[in-house]
């Protein structure tokens, strides 16, 4: 019997070890994109504050801002935003394949920097002063997609060199590519404020507004002043005070005063950031530590009892 535990447990110990080494190789991480943030967004949730209505052109088809997962991911060059929809179409021939989505996607990269408003009059939100912006990635289709950093005044044209936005062979996901020349090397520490808005040519920063009631070409469900979020969708946890329709939900219309988002982070609402080698080495340790346990306490009543 102790022999087939010892066996059992050189062979957890060796799964260990084998599993171990192919989660956390550091060279097995160059070749394919290192993953910083992945996260689900909830599904239907693209009603901003929880009141907002679509347009009611017909080219408005449900769900195509509803943003229902986002990752960050980095290779040696580029940082890779994904932002995954549960609808994407391009009626009007955008030459990156999506037509609608406008994101905004503003970044804490470093803390105690940074500013608390956006860059330019749109959105009608403001950021949390614990955790000011220092990089905003904005991407839509025409060749929209630009980079711009806190110093940038409303006037700055941003960075384009190098930046793209795609529709990956999903069909569904957005993926803009950043250059690491821009935005430096990611951090676990990174703070993700991830908005979506409905691309409006002649909109306040691109954004469509939302107003009081629908029309064709405008988001029914907030106010005719300009003080509700144009915000439809956006990375937040399922619930709770930093939920989406907390956070978006937070302007006074009568005072005039925006409402105030928290960003993300990579170690919030059940990421995963662990390589799942690692994951598995964990459950295969405790494991081990169980099977041992077992065997030390079955030992116990072998004693002599005392005469
Ligand atoms: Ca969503
Ligand atoms: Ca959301």
């Amino acid at each position: 019997m102790r022999r087939t535990w010892w066996a059992a447990i050189a062979v957890v110990t060796a799964a260990t070890v084998i599993a171990g080494v192919g989660g956390l190789a550091p060279g097995a991480a160059l070749a394919e994109p290192v993953v910083v943030l992945d996260m689900d967004d909830p599904v239907g949730d693209d009603y901003g504050p929880g009141t907002y209505v679509y347009p009611t052109h017909k080219a408005f088809v449900p769900g195509l801002f509803d943003l229902t997962h986002f990752s960050v991911s980095h290779d040696r060059e580029y940082v890779y935003l994904d932002a995954t929809f549960q609808e994407v179409t391009n009626p009007w021939n955008a030459p990156e394949g999506f037509s609608h989505q406008l994101l905004n996607i503003y970044i804490d990269t470093t803390r105690g920097a940074g500013r608390t408003d956006t860059l330019r009059k749109g959105a009608f939100v403001v950021f949390d002063k614990r955790y000011a912006w220092d990089l905003f990635v904005k991407a839509l289709g025409w060749g929209g997609c630009r980079a711009f950093t806190a110093q940038d005044t409303a006037q700055a044209r941003g960075i384009a060199d190098g930046l793209s936005a795609s529709v990956l062979a999903d069909g569904k996901t957005v993926r803009i590519a950043v250059p690491k020349a821009v935005t430096g090397e990611p951090d676990r520490n990174w703070g993700y404020y991830v908005l979506v808005g409905s691309q409006d040519a002649f909109g306040d920063d691109d954004f469509r507004p939302v107003m009081e009631k629908p029309g064709s070409w405008v988001f029914g469900g907030g106010s005719d002043l300009e003080v509700n979020p144009n915000v439809i969708d956006m990375l937040a946890a399922p619930r709770g005070r930093a939920s989406q329709e907390r956070m978006l939900g937070s302007y006074n219309a009568e005072k005039g005063s925006p409402a105030v988002l928290v960003p993300v982070f990579a170690g919030e609402a059940g990421v995963q950031v662990a390589p799942p080698g690692a994951i598995l080495a964990a459950v295969l340790v405790l494991g081990a530590a169980g099977g041992v346990a077992w065997w030390v306490r079955r030992r116990r009543p072998t004693t002599p009892p005392r005469g």
